[in-house]
């Protein structure tokens, strides 16, 4: 029975993690290094959208197992799950982890379960084992070290990390066995054991695989258009076939996962990673495509009608309905049509959000009555139903049935 957690970041992940815990009763202590972020979550309010996330938190903090603080105390359980972002050249960087591991190492005792949650290159729970016993040698192989990867889906983050499977891989087999005692408190998803390095791989390859599924879905949009065929029926179609499940094609690969993840196979695995890597070409690609299609509508409105149009930019969230920016291709299409305006009127709709810091947002049904051309670059349920009678469509997303 682990009495006393202490999670290492309190984000979109970290925070749902931490108030699960504690609606078991287990005592949790948050670290973040964000001072507004302890004080909100002390105040049992959250500072991430997510749904069911305020009030498990709320009754966390009000039950007194969820206390967050920017250090963290002695537990007998540490989870990391802080943030892994890129060097440059779509190099992981590991330090945010490094760092988090550092700040434990003097409340480090022997029997105590270390986690690292956090997306990461593999080999980095063996690198982490490393960096902890080099600096406190005496601990040398008393301590039970995992890796074990949330696969959760924004949005749905309190059901999945309850009922989803998950995979749990130790540097060594006793390390493997207390961190599954550990996760059965509060998961009921079948707990899969392994390595540690195959758990890290298994993350890496969940998400790159859907980045190559959806990058052929893309592809085919491409292909599609240039052959003049509707690629939503054609796939459509093609899914009848009992084996064939294509995914859809839409504005490019946005988010923090699947538009992220594959590049941690490509750095370390250049010459190995030829689809994964193509994937992400591609995907990106598809973006850049769809912000040239709009300029080349806008210049074949004013040849055609000899005046300058109004275009509507329809969603800048990573997918459809949530309010998420980071990675969206949506926002990348944005900005470069908008660098490459010229005295056009633009309206930016996103009924997910009330303000951005960078442009004006517009009501729909405003934007939708005055634009000339509509480019639906995100599948948001507002949009399905949009009045498109007379208007140049630029559907990227399959939205118009
Ligand atoms: N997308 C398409 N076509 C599709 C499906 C998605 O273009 O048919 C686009 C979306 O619009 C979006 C991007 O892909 O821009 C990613 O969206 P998503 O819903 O596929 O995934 P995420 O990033 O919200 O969450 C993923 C999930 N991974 C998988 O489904 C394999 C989730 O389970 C992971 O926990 C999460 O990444 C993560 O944290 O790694």
């Amino acid at each position: 029975m682990n009495r006393k957690v202490v999670t290492l970041g309190l984000g979109y992940i970290g925070l749902p993690t931490s108030a699960l815990i504690a609606t078991h009763e287990i005592s949790v202590h948050g670290v973040d290094i964000s001072q507004k972020v302890v004080d909100t979550i002390n105040a049992g309010k959250i500072h991430i959208v997510e749904p069911d996330l305020d009030l498990a938190v709320a009754s966390a903090v009000k039950s007194g197992f969820l206390k967050a603080d920017t250090k963290p105390v002695k537990a007998d359980t540490y989870l990391v799950v802080v943030p892994t972002p890129f060097k440059g050249n779509h190099e992981p960087d590991i330090s945010y982890i490094q760092v988090a591991t550092e700040n434990i190492l003097p409340l480090l005792k022997e029997g105590d379960l270390y986690i690292i949650e956090s997306t990461s290159p593999v080999g980095t729970t063996e690198c982490m084992r490393d960096f902890i016993y080099t600096r406190r040698p005496e601990l040398t192989d008393k301590l039970y070290i995992a890796y074990c990867p949330e696969r959760v889906l924004p949005g749905n983050v309190m059901y999945e990390l309850v009922h989803n499977d998950r995979v749990i891989g130790g540097i060594n087999s006793a390390s493997t066995e207390k961190a599954v005692a550990f996760y059965k408190q509060f998961v009921k998803g079948e707990l899969h054991t392994t390595n540690a390095r195959t758990a890290e791989m298994c993350k890496l390859t969940e998400n790159s695989s859907r980045d190559v599924q959806i990058a052929f879905a893309n592809e085919l949009s491409l292909i599609c258009d240039k052959a003049d065929i509707n690629v939503w029926e054609l796939i459509h179609l093609a899914n009848k076939h009992p084996r064939v499940n294509i995914l859809q094609p839409g504005s490019g690969v946005g988010g923090h996962c699947i538009a992220v993840d594959p590049y941690f196979i490509t750095a370390e695995f250049p010459r190995e990673a030829q689809i994964i890597s193509k994937a992400r070409e591609i995907n990106n690609y598809k973006a850049f495509w769809c912000a040239e299609k709009i300029a080349n509508t806008i210049r074949d409105f004013e040849v055609k009608h000899n005046k300058t149009p109004s275009v509507a930019l329809m969603g800048l969230a990573f997918k459809p309905n949530i309010d998420d920016l980071r990675e969206s291709p949506a926002v990348y299409i944005t900005q470069k049509v908008l660098q490459q305006a010229k005295g056009e009127t633009y309206f930016i709709v996103e009924p997910n959000v009330e303000e951005h810091p960078y442009y004006k947002i517009t009501k729909l049904e405003e934007a939708i009555e005055k634009a000339d051309i509509v480019a639906l670059l995100v599948a948001h349920n507002e949009f399905k139903d949009i009045a498109i009678n007379g208007k140049v469509i630029l559907d990227f997303c399959g939205v118009i049935k």
